[in-house]
């Protein structure tokens, strides 16, 4: 029987997807774009589908980013992901990601295997901030309770029954929507001014509003040349009597390649939307924020540490120099070189006409020749921080903001796992445990081997 917290999964961001679709027409018209686009490629090339799932799986998949701004806030975020089994994946620390910077430290929930879905989720740390800044920002959230009563009880009751059913899912999907949902209310437009004038554009994106809104919710695509292509032509054509701030300029990640790894992300640029201040006096103030907007992206192959040093390095050499294919030339564009090479992760498959054929332990690549035994890519399902960087920068409309506090503090994945009360699983062992069993399952007799 399907586990009560991946059906709870898949209902919730269906959910989401249908809110977010209705409230921004736009975000409706980039996703009928990924499906077209999707179904346009799968059908010219079957193979470029992953093993086993179709146009409307991969289409429908999403990920999603919100921003907390106080630990305990994190901590019960932990507990609701959990409901769904989501967990915490990886430590980023945005606050040193370069140029495009940003005073959050973030991870990502998804769920450790068969990962549809993810919300990458952010901190703010008020500690980077001037005293009196910090104080502002600060005692404009100690009030804030995000979660609702009833949202935190269902918390609870997942946690002593191992999941919800019936009723209560019901209720949790519509109190989760309504914790990401705009609301399109601030308040203090006095401390949002002030933090926009300082250009902590983030923190006001967080301090002055009253729940954590969703600031994307980000469809997979195929191929995301493609996907920005049609979708810059369909903002000129059918689609241009949308509001609507254009195409981010850039894609981000590594350049078009026949052997994609990672991740590549681009966006169209963040709306601007109507918001209701209420002031500390209790008079309104209407005005517009630009938060929310549309995120596309197209995963390739996990990458071992050792492929991930060459693809920091690239990214490294493309920021100086500007010539991003030259400097990913040193990662090789090929799977099997990957793979030969030890920079990526794959899986390993018997044939299954070969299922009788023996392989004996240390013969692996033998095997291999033989076309005993096949392999995969297994995809990254993780997030790039400098990447993640970028787009904050490009939504926010602000390109990198430095420590203000008189100290500089450096952040650590200790401290988010203290806030979130358990540990962060590195995705390395992930993908590295799932190659490991794949090799055991096509071995003779289960046995280990060394790696081919
Ligand atoms: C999160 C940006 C990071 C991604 O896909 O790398 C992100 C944010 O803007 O809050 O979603
Ligand atoms: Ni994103």
């Amino acid at each position: 029987m399907t586990n009560p917290k991946t059906v709870l999964r898949k209902r919730l961001f269906a959910a989401l997807s249908a809110l977010y679709a209705r409230e921004v027409p736009l975000y409706d018209k980039l996703l009928e774009t990924v499906r077209d686009v999707n179904g346009r490629i799968a059908a010219r090339d079957p193979a470029q589908l992953p093993p086993g799932r179709t146009v409307d799986e991969i289409s429908a998949e999403r990920h999603g980013a919100i921003r907390l701004g106080k630990p305990d806030e994190m901590r019960d975020m932990a507990r609701f992901f959990a409901c769904l089994d989501m967990m915490p994946v990886n430590f980023y620390n945005l606050a040193e990601a370069g140029a495009k910077s940003q005073p959050v430290i973030s991870t990502a929930f998804r769920p450790l295997r068969d990962a549809d879905h993810r919300v990458f989720c952010s901190l703010l740390m008020t500690d980077s901030f001037t005293p009196a800044i910090r104080r502002r920002v600060e005692d404009a959230l100690r009030e804030r309770r995000i979660f609702s009563r009833a949202l935190l009880r269902l918390i609870e009751a997942s946690e002593s029954e191992g999941g919800l059913t019936g009723g209560d899912a019901d209720v949790f999907v519509s109190e989760a929507t309504a914790l990401f949902a705009w609301r399109g209310t601030a308040r203090d437009h006095g401390l949002y001014r002030a933090l926009v004038d300082a250009r902590f554009n983030i923190a006001a994106d967080i301090a002055c509003f009253p729940n954590p809104h969703l600031n994307h919710l980000t469809p997979n695509t195929l191929d995301i040349d493609e996907l920005y292509a049609e979708m810059t032509h369909r903002l000129n054509g059918p689609y241009a009597h949308l509001p609507h701030r254009g195409m981010k300029d850039s894609i981000e990640g590594p350049p078009r390649r026949s052997a994609p790894v990672l991740l590549r992300q681009t966006a169209y640029n963040a709306l601007d939307e109507g918001v209701v201040f209420t002031e500390p006096d209790g008079s309104r103030v209407e005005a517009t924020h630009r938060a929310r907007f549309g995120e596309i992206e197209q995963r390739g192959v996990a990458m071992t540490p050792a492929g991930r040093r060459l693809y920091d390095e690239a990214l490294a050499e493309a920021d100086a120099s500007g010539d991003k294919e030259h400097a990913f030339a040193r990662i090789p564009d090929d799977l099997e070189a990957l793979r030969r090479e030890g920079l990526a992760y794959f899986r390993y498959l018997r044939v299954d006409s070969a299922a009788s054929a023996h392989v004996p332990a240390g013969s692996l690549p033998e095997a291999l020749a033989n076309g005993i035994v096949t392999t995969d890519p297994i995809r990254y399902e993780d997030f790039l921080p400098v990447s993640a960087a970028g787009i904050f920068a490009a939504n926010l409309g602000q390109y990198g903001t430095r420590p203000q506090a008189d100290k500089t503090v450096s952040y650590t994945k200790e401290r988010l796992e203290s806030y979130l009360e358990t540990t962060i699983t590195e995705a390395y062992e992930l993908y590295a445990a799932e190659e490991t069993a794949s090799i055991r399952d096509v071995i003779d007799g289960g046995g280990r081997t060394s790696f081919p």
